[in-house]
């Protein structure tokens, strides 16, 4: 039985976004048993001594497995593929060109979309200004990225062809916070991709979890 710690959003537009996303799909995509534990970050339930005892950086996701502990969303997401085989490709080289796409959601994607999505949210009056400097740059960096995804994704129906893979929920989960940036809406094989994650069931299935 698999056991995961996940967080409720401290603010609504998180919904979704909260990185035990990426576990809750794969559980939610493949139909393992799986409990999820719920921690409230507002009452510094990430910050008790028992969650501390798991996970020293005291953040989500954490992911328990018969006494296996595991953080960093994209280690354990990586982790449930390999060890059970599904979602996951079955050759050595298709393997590491997964782990390639993982590497680039996780580096070349995500730091930034979340930066664009919540930065100005989250920022206090007085440094807003800094804040929109940031976001401006963010989407800059990004474009380069973007820019890539779109001509690698002509022709295919997920990121490494006909199959869908653990590493399109990590894409997913990367570009949902800019699901409705112009960014996405300026590049059509990028659009219909995550139009087709955000369709899937599972998907949807997750984002009521998530943040709860
Ligand atoms: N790189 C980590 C980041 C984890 C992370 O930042 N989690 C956030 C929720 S999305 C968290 O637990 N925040 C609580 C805190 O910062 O105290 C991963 O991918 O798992």
């Amino acid at each position: 039985m698999f056991h995961l710690y996940g967080a409720k959003a401290p603010w609504p537009f998180l919904q979704g976004l909260i990185r035990d996303n990426r576990p809750v799909s794969f559980f939610e995509e493949t139909g393992l048993p799986y409990e999820r534990i719920s921690l409230d970050p507002m009452k510094g339930e990430n910050r008790s001594d028992e969650y501390t005892k798991l996970n020293r950086f005291q953040k989500v996701p954490t992911l328990e497995h018969d006494g296996f502990v595991l953080t960093q969303s994209a280690a354990i997401l990586h982790y449930l593929a390999s060890s059970t085989g599904k979602l996951y490709p079955t050759e050595a080289k298709e393997q590491a060109k997964h782990l390639e796409w993982m590497f680039f959601a996780m580096t070349d994607v995500e730091p930034h979309s979340v930066q664009i999505a919540a930065l100005i949210p989250m920022t206090d009056e007085a440094d807003l200004e800094h804040a929109k400097w940031m976001v401006k740059r963010a989407e800059k960096i990004i474009s380069r990225a973007l820019n890539y995804l779109e001509v690698e994704l002509a022709g295919k129906q997920f990121l490494m062809g006909d199959t869908f893979y653990a590493a399109d929920i990590l894409l997913g989960c990367c570009l949902y916070p800019i699901r409705a940036h112009q960014l996405v809406a300026e590049r059509p094989n990028i659009r219909t991709l995550l139009g087709r994650y955000v369709d899937r069931p599972a998907f949807q299935r997750m984002l009521k979890i998530n943040g709860t």
